[in-house]
């Protein structure tokens, strides 16, 4: 049986080169001083802990055809990986903030050497699942995907740097909710493995309650795994979330995103989260301010936020005169 679980860890990572962009490297310094730890304190019952950011030193680059930065990409992500399973083997929640999404490459690493029966939902506008073969951009903010799971390995040529990753995640263990650009082979790609995806199409058609149901239930229809979100705040529409590398219009609504993530903390099974591409660089005050303040949003209703609000704990009276 399952309860969520009332301790969590934060990891910041200022990690940008998965992409082309300045900026969401600033992102948890961004978070922090918009007060993330305070707030998620501040949830009845939350112990929070925080673990500080993950630094990449200067490394000296590879070359690998349509792949940016792979050597920095590639050591960034090996401390992560370390890092995430320090703090679920503290027995907290993991929740990393980016950075920009290389960076999932490293927190599901890390969280499968803890539960290697866990579950991917990847919630974004973009599938990132291209190869350097299949990539327009040769970033690896669009790949990650596709170098964490197992069935992609005959894709992929021999990646120097990369041989502390251990490539045992199944695809058949991951789903998508809140899609809308997603390149050609990128699409055969989630139709030859019948990956479970609610694109934006399918969340007009069931709405977002019943589309993350149907997300999980295809997964693990016992409901026994333990559950990863990550979370690209380009999920949300460019309305909602305008700081952010690779905006694209027609996508979630903040009250969508939260939703979702309300139902997740329900199943009490949720161990890891992820927060990338809030690029507070990008757009003016008001877009970052809207931008950080709707990460936050999602952050708390992952973890047991009540929009209903909270009665205070052991009380049973209304304070007398
Ligand atoms: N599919 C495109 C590429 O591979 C764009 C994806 C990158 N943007 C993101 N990822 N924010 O979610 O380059
Ligand atoms: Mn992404
Ligand atoms: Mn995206």
């Amino acid at each position: 049986k399952w309860e969520p679980l009332r301790k969590v860890g934060i990891i910041g990572v200022p990690f940008e080169k998965g992409q082309k962009k300045y900026g969401v490297s600033v992102a948890p310094a961004a978070l922090r001083a918009a007060g993330l730890i305070e707030k998620l304190k501040e949830i009845e019952g939350l112990d929070v802990k925080d673990y500080g950011d993950i630094e990449t030193p200067g490394i000296k680059e590879v070359n690998v055809a349509n792949m940016d930065h792979l050597a920095l990409v590639s050591a960034c992500n090996k401390h992560l990986s370390a890092c995430v399973t320090q703090v679920l083997k503290d027995n907290r929640i993991a929740v990393t903030i980016g950075g920009d999404h290389s960076i999932g490459l490293g927190t599901v690493d890390g969280h499968y050497k803890v539960n290697n029966d866990m579950i991917l939902i990847w919630v974004d506008a973009h599938a990132d699942i291209n190869t350097n073969k299949t990539s327009d951009s040769g970033s690896v903010h669009g790949m990650p995907v596709a170098l964490l799971v197992k069935e992609f390995s005959n894709y992929w040529p021999y990646l120097p740097t990369m041989d502390w990753q251990d490539v045992v995640f199944s695809i058949k263990s991951l789903g998508y909710i809140g899609l809308r650009s997603v390149d050609n082979f990128e699409r055969l790609a989630i139709e030859k493995y019948k990956v479970p995806t609610f694109a934006m199409e399918d969340v007009e058609e069931h709405g977002i309650k019943n589309s993350i149901q149907h997300v999980l239930q295809a997964l693990d229809p016992t409901n026994s795994r333990p559950i990863h979100v990550s979370f690209d705040i380009d999920a949300l529409d460019a309305l909602e979330a305008p700081s952010t590398g690779t905006p694209v219009r027609g996508g979630l609504t903040l009250r969508e995103a939260i939703n979702l993530m309300e139902i997740v903390y329900a199943t009490g099974r949720l161990r890891a989260i992820d927060l990338v591409e809030i690029n507070p660089a990008i757009g003016n005050e008001k877009d970052r301010q809207q931008t950080i303040d709707a990460g936050l949003c999602i952050l708390k209703a992952a973890l047991g936020f009540s929009r209903r609000g909270t009665a205070p704990r052991g009380v049973l009276d209304l304070p007398i005169q």
